[in-house]
């Protein structure tokens, strides 16, 4: 089940804001998802999850199969019950996950044939299977399995004639994807992904015939696939709103604080990415005044947290009150350089605390400013603040 009501629609954007409703509850939109790969979103507890504010997380299909496979999943009712988060789930279909083993894999008209990266046996991903693994997940949304175009492929800049016969494809399997999910009395909703590469009409097609299948939401896939910017922005720009208004629509795998506030402009409803997890841990982090490398030998000995407006626990500590109100019990950046340095736990923990918080923060903002009517003020400060420096 899945219920969308728009609530609000920016007159200067594409802008939206509304309410999701899904079988483990709602979700205000736009939203970003924290990327949760293993069953895991890695270093934070479900409850700090909670506390950030955190509505939905994702979870991935392919790597789930793998470790620690469907007869575990299946005794625990799922993948809410295994890893204790009782709000929404959205599985990625593991189409996209197989594309990243490179030359492991053959691809047919039926499937994705494998060798599993954990032990060699060979496997077999085709739409019907990524539909059975999902339906045992019970994830709240399903991606249907996809091919995700390339921007390279085999050394030369994806033709439109490849990206065609990829888009093709990838439509044949939402068509099976379909079937099997209702075949399988799946309760939970199915999203159709939109492919077609950098071509503006190959993305039509493939938008209009996954909007005849009437799927309950649509994804745009095939983005942030290692193209130019200015190619992601054209996509951004010329998708998301051709898509039906009264259904939830969801930019996957994207990305940087401005692409998320320049998707939402673009009419984008949900966001994903590893950049928020995956920086925190490489010691980049997000704020409010641009991003900020704890790795610098400058924060050896700097008593300030990483943003000293941040209310997030690495910034705020004990006191859960910000440098700015007065607060000085945050985790400053010197020791946070030392734990990073000493290769201790708890610095990507409180690190990826914080750029979560960062990212789930901005959403909020925005959804704010949508329903004061105000987001082209918002946009104008949000730009000139990052652009400021920290
Ligand atoms: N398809 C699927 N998952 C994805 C993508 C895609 O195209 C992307 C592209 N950025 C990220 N994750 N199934
Ligand atoms: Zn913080």
């Amino acid at each position: 089940m899945l219920n969308f009501e728009l609530l609000t629609t920016d007159p200067g954007s594409h802008a939206r804001r509304g309410t999701l409703t899904l079988n483990h509850g709602p979700v205000q939109t736009p939203i970003f998802m924290p990327v949760g790969t293993y069953g895991t979103v890695k270093g934070v507890m479900p409850r700090s999850l909670e506390e950030m504010g955190a509505q939905i997380i994702l979870g991935n299909t392919f790597h789930l199969w793998m470790r620690p496979g469907l007869d575990v999943m299946a005794s625990f009712g799922g993948l809410h019950g295994f890893e204790k988060w009782n709000k929404p789930i959205l599985t990625d279909s593991g189409g996209f996950q197989v594309w990243s083993l490179g030359a492991m894999r053959k691809i047919s008209e039926e499937g994705v044939k494998f060798a599993s990266p954990v032990n060699g046996d060979k496997l077999f991903l085709t739409p019907e299977v990524s539909m059975q693994i999902q339906t045992i997940l019970n994830s709240d949304i399903v991606m249907q399995f996809d091919e995700c175009t390339p921007y390279e492929t085999k050394g030369h800049i994806t033709t439109e004639r490849e990206a065609r016969s990829s888009m093709e494809l990838s439509l044949r399997w939402a068509k099976r994807c379909q079937a099997e999910f209702t075949r399988l009395e799946n309760p939970n909703a199915l999203f159709g992904i939109v492919q077609g590469g950098m071509f503006e009409n190959l993305r039509e097609e493939s938008l209009a015939q996954l909007v005849d299948m009437d799927f309950p939401g649509y994804a745009i896939g095939g983005v942030s696939v290692g193209e130019p910017k200015e190619e992601m922005l054209h996509i951004m720009a010329h998708t998301p709103h051709k898509l039906p208004a009264h259904k939830p629509r969801y930019l996957m795998g994207v990305g940087t604080p401005e692409d998320l506030v320049q998707g939402v402009a673009d009419g984008v409803d949900m966001f994903d990415c590893v950049m928020p997890t995956r920086n925190a841990r490489n010691g980049t982090l997000f704020t409010r005044f641009g991003d900020l490398k704890m790795r610098n030998a400058r924060h050896k000995n700097d008593p300030q947290p990483i943003d000293p407006s941040c209310t997030c626990h690495a910034c705020t500590g004990a006191s859960g009150v910000s440098w700015n109100d007065g607060g000085r019990e945050g985790f400053s950046r010197a020791y946070l350089h030392h734990l990073d340095r000493c290769g201790e736990m708890l610095g990507p923990m409180l690190t990826t605390i914080h750029n979560l918080h960062y990212y789930l923060n901005l959403m909020s903002e925005i959804r704010a400013a949508l329903e004061a009517g105000e987001f082209t003020a918002f946009r104008a400060r949000f730009k000139a603040e990052r652009a400021r420096g920290v």
